[in-house]
């Protein structure tokens, strides 16, 4: 099976008891289930981008999750690469799903929010649930994918120091060598101490053709970082140096999202009333961060939610870019 030697030098210290690409040609009996396009571009080392589901399921209104959920995958496979979608579909943690499969886990109403923690649980259960970027990522490994796109990577809650709300997303990026392409951390949370956490955990974080750090649906979180890439290419060489190496944690992508963003003012004063109700209504772990992005889409006339859906197609043409040259590399 070539895509087994194609992903044997990322094998990663973090996942001894798979190896990435394992999966890929099991039953739909096996816990991890590859789409056969997606098993067979991994064969042929085409570019693929796994998409998460938790931002379609639970960080966007319904019906539009659905619809968004699509248009993502059309946009990758625009940019020249191959789509996978993450979900745990009936008790099967799927990458790639059918059109059926993705539109059912973007609308119904039984879909649980599923970190690292929670996967063994719902297949166990033979349950729903979307992926987390954490979970995403670990399944994306798993199945020998190296690009990932999201919205909005999570990380240290604001008033973490009395809840202890720090996102899995943050540790899971310490043990899971893909690349992240995100609009850096949704600026909900405390981004100068999540910027912090991820140097702890020697997660390198990148500019997409910026030194600052774009926060989600504001396009400068008002923190700078120390590298700047301009290029796809720039980005496939140190994420090769990184795993040539043998770290074993991934490499954030942060692309600022140009047009379409957020009035920072607008954005703060909704926020602030946000993190108000929610305190006032007791909302708190995995729940809180569903709960403020629906509060935005709601207080800002819809502005948050179109620069959301804006952000993540940006950074899945970024990310189909990037796995293009990895699997150009490779050639
Ligand atoms: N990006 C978005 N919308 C989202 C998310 C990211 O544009 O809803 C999701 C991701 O799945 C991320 C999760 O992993 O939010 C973080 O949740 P928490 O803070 O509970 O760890
Ligand atoms: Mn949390």
């Amino acid at each position: 099976m070539s895509h087994l030697s194609a992903a044997g030098p990322d094998a990663s210290p973090g996942h001894s008891a798979i190896r990435p690409g394992q999966w890929a040609t099991r039953t739909d009996s096996a816990p991890i289930v590859v789409a056969a396009n997606v098993a067979q571009a991994l064969a042929d080392a085409q570019p693929v981008v796994a998409l998460e589901s938790t931002l379609i399921a639970h960080g966007l209104p319904k019906p539009q999750g659905a619809a968004v959920a699509a248009e993502l995958e059309q946009t990758i496979e625009a940019g020249g690469a191959v789509p996978a979608t993450v979900a745990v579909i009936d008790g099967a943690l799927r990458v790639g799903l059918t059109p059926a499969q993705r539109s059912a886990v973007a609308s119904r109403d039984d879909v649980a929010k599923a970190q690292i923690r929670d996967l063994g649980v719902s297949i166990a259960h033979r349950s729903w649930a979307a992926t987390t970027a954490a979970a995403t990522a670990w399944a994306a490994h798993a199945a020998g994918i190296r690009v990932f796109a999201t919205g909005g990577l999570g990380g240290v809650h604001r008033e973490a120091q009395e809840t202890f709300d720090e996102s899995g997303d943050l540790t899971a990026l310490a043990t899971t060598p893909v690349v992240i392409v995100c609009a850096g951390v949704k600026s909900i949370l405390d981004v100068p101490a999540t910027l912090e956490r991820l140097e702890t955990h020697h997660v390198p974080v990148l500019g997409w053709r910026t030194r600052d750090f774009p926060g989600f649906w504001v396009t400068d979180s008002g923190c700078d970082i120390e590298t700047r890439v301009d290029s796809a290419a720039e980005v496939a060489a140190i994420y090769r140096t990184q795993r040539a190496l043998g770290l074993p944690q991934a490499l954030v992508v942060a692309v600022p999202l140009s047009a379409g963003a957020l009035d920072p003012a607008i954005e703060e004063a909704a926020l602030a009333s946000g993190m108000t109700a929610a305190r006032d209504a007791g909302v708190r772990g995995k729940a809180l961060t569903p709960f403020l992005l629906s509060w935005m889409h709601e207080h800002t006339d819809g502005a948050s939610l179109r620069a959301n859906i804006a952000l993540v197609h940006a950074n899945a043409r970024v990310a189909a870019e990037i796995a293009c040259a990895l699997a150009a590399d490779a050639a």
